[in-house]
């Protein structure tokens, strides 16, 4: 059976996620970066850079958090939720390369000194410039979102996810969306769909 690596309050909420939009039958092995498991020798063995999310599918091991659910999209939903079109798979790993590269380390600094440092150590200001940082890319995010209900185009796919998965800090780091009124409504609609909401439920 499919294993996926890491505690839901991690980034692994995001092949979590995936998962459960697929219906995918899959063991969750709680390895948390919390408690050193990230670091353990066993673990080490599936990913050698100590990080969750990693999945090992019957014997194929994959890491890094956007690989993992292309891959598991491609494998399982080519058409629907993973794009059939070449430029639409260009498309989706655009937007994916793009939530890790321009868009997770603002938002992650946004949402540690905003809310999981302990308050003595957080930096108020810090976090005010990442989410300055932020504007330009959630203008395009908006711009791109103003044209089509989902990224890429009327229907949700893996796009989507791997960004609004991204993003899902954006709330309880206070990042102010009201500039980007296509990206929030986007938002919102990728946050209620029921697998999000049960990949949360996991996180409690
Ligand atoms: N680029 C990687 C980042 C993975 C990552 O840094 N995960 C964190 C948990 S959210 C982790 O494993 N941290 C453990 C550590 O750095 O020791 C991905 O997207 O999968």
């Amino acid at each position: 059976m499919l294993k996926i690596y890491g505690i839901p309050r991690s980034r692994a909420f995001r092949t979590l996620w995936l998962a459960k939009e697929l219906g995918l039958r899959y063991d969750n092995v709680q390895i948390s970066m919390n408690d050193g498991g990230t670091h353990a020798p066993d673990f080490l063995k599936i990913n050698p850079n100590g990080h969750i999310p990693a999945i090992d599918d019957d014997g194929v091991v994959v890491w890094e958090s956007m690989a993992i659910n292309l891959y598991l999209a491609k494998k399982h939903a080519s058409g629907t939720l993973y794009p059939s079109r070449l430029e639409d798979e260009a498309h989706a790993w655009q937007w994916s390369f793009w939530g890790i590269t321009e868009v997770e380390r603002p938002v992650l600094t946004t949402l540690f000194n905003r809310a999981l440092l302990p308050e003595d150590e957080r930096d108020a200001k810090l976090a005010d410039e990442a989410e300055q940082q932020l504007q330009q890319p959630f203008g395009v995010l908006n711009g791109a979102l103003a044209k089509s209900p989902f990224l890429l185009g009327p229907e949700f796919t893996v796009a989507d996810l791997n960004v609004a998965s991204i993003l899902s800090w954006a709330r309880p780091a206070r990042i102010d969306f009201t500039p980007f009124p296509h990206a929030a409504d986007w938002l919102k609609r990728c946050a209620e769909r029921p697998a999000a909401r049960a990949a949360r439920d996991l996180q409690r």
